[in-house]
This record gives C-alpha cells, sequence and structure tokens, in this order.
C-alpha cells in the first residue's frame, strides 16, 4: 500500500477548500472561519489552519490532501503542511490577475521547503472573464516543463485530471529517480533526502 501526500495551495478565495471537497471521499476536515476584515469580505468564511480529504485511487495507492489556508497571515502553517509532501498544487484564481503575484510567491515558498513536483491549476475556468492557459503561464512566469491545467473545482472530473496529472509527475520522477516500491518512497523522498 502506498500513500502519497499532497498539498493543494493558493492565495485567498483560489478555491483550495472548494477543490478538496468535490474530491474527497471522506468527509473533509476544514478549520473555516467567519471572515472579519472588511478587505477580505468577498466571502463568509476562509481557512486559517488547513483541510483534509482522502481519495482511494485502487487498493494500492491512497492520496492524501492537504489544503494551505491562502490568507498571508496565516502562512505559519504552509511550512508544517508542507512536511513530507510527495507534490504540490498551486491553485489560480483565473478572475482575478491581482492576485497573480501572491499566487508567484506562494509557489516560490513552496518550492522552496522541497523540490517535489508541482503543477498550476488554473481555476474557475467556467467563468467568462477567466484568463486564459497560455496567458497565465506568461504572466506567471510559469517555465514550459510544468503543467499548467485549467481547472473549474467545483466539477469532480476537472480535479480528478489536474490530481492525476500530478500524481504522473510524481510517478515520472520516482522513475528517474529509480525508487521501487520496496524502497518506500512516501518516506525516501521526504524533504528531497530520496
Ligand atoms: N465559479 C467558480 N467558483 C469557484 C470555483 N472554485 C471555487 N469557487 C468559489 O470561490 C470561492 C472561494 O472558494 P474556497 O474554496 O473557499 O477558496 P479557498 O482558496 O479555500 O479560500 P481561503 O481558504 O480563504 O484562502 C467560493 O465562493 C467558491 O464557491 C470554480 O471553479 N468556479
Ligand atoms: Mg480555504
Amino acid at each position: 500500500m502506498q500513500t502519497v501526500k499532497m498539498v493543494v495551495t493558493g492565495p485567498f478565495n483560489a478555491g483550495k477548500t472548494q477543490f478538496i471537497r468535490t474530491i474527497s471521499e471522506i468527509d473533509v476536515v476544514s478549520t473555516e472561519r467567519k471572515i472579519s476584515s472588511d478587505a477580505e469580505r468577498v466571502k463568509e468564511s476562509t481557512t486559517v489552519a488547513m483541510d483534509f480529504g482522502r481519495i482511494t485511487v485502487d487498493q494500492d495507492l491512497i492520496l492524501y490532501l492537504f489544503g494551505t489556508p491562502g490568507q498571508k497571515r496565516f502562512d505559519f502553517m504552509w511550512e508544517i503542511l508542507s512536511e513530507g509532501m510527495l507534490g504540490f498544487i498551486v491553485l489560480i484564481d483565473s478572475v482575478r490577475p491581482e492576485t497573480f503575484r501572491e499566487a508567484r510567491r506562494i509557489l516560490e515558498v513552496f518550492r522552496g521547503y522541497a523540490p517535489t513536483p508541482y503543477v498550476v491549476a488554473a481555476n474557475k475556468q467556467d467563468l467568462t472573464d477567466a484568463w486564459d492557459i497560455d496567458d497565465l503561464r506568461i504572466a506567471l512566469k510559469i517555465p514550459e516543463q510544468v503543467k499548467v491545467l485549467p481547472c473549474v473545482a467545483t466539477g469532480k472530473e476537472s480535479v480528478k485530471n489536474v490530481l492525476l496529472e500530478l500524481l504522473y509527475s510524481i510517478l515520472e520522477e520516482m522513475d528517474a529517480a529509480g525508487i521501487t516500491d520496496e524502497m518506500e518512497p512516501a518516506t525516501s523522498l521526504t524533504n528531497g533526502e530520496g
């Protein structure tokens, strides 16, 4: 049995909690609290510590998803949540270009925690004013070898596709590193020591 830990991160209001709720087979453990500051009152509540969900891919593979808080004042949780991750997803709010700079910063911070594979998911692609994938790649300066994927976090197939693309990247990396089942990749890749 293989377990893979993935982190879902990204700016405030990008849809991280929604992403995990859509796909998790268990009731998501969420830490949402009512938003108090006026500036951020685009919605009722925000994640203050984490979201946690689980997906059984098949009898040999279980994914554990950890969602981060988006607000900067809760960013002390980021490093804790990244412990032992095998890959991460940076969720972008495709309709709010004013958050792209923050998204880029978050991407850099998570890359600094561990040299794991990651993908960028351009969320809210169902909205008419969503930026398209190619423009987002340029705006966020995402290198060619990194996947930028369209995403609608409310749609199960869309979320599944993003998770599978990250999973493929993780498996490719394990392959390239010559890691096999017997070597327990979940621990040997932790913090890039594998
Ligand atoms: N139209 C549309 N709305 C979305 C989508 N994903 C999320 N939302 C909405 O965007 C808002 C923010 O979603 P959340 O899941 O709370 O975002 P978050 O990234 O967890 O936010 P924080 O925890 O506060 O950083 C909610 O109102 C969601 O319903 C999407 O793909 N399309
Ligand atoms: Mg949240």
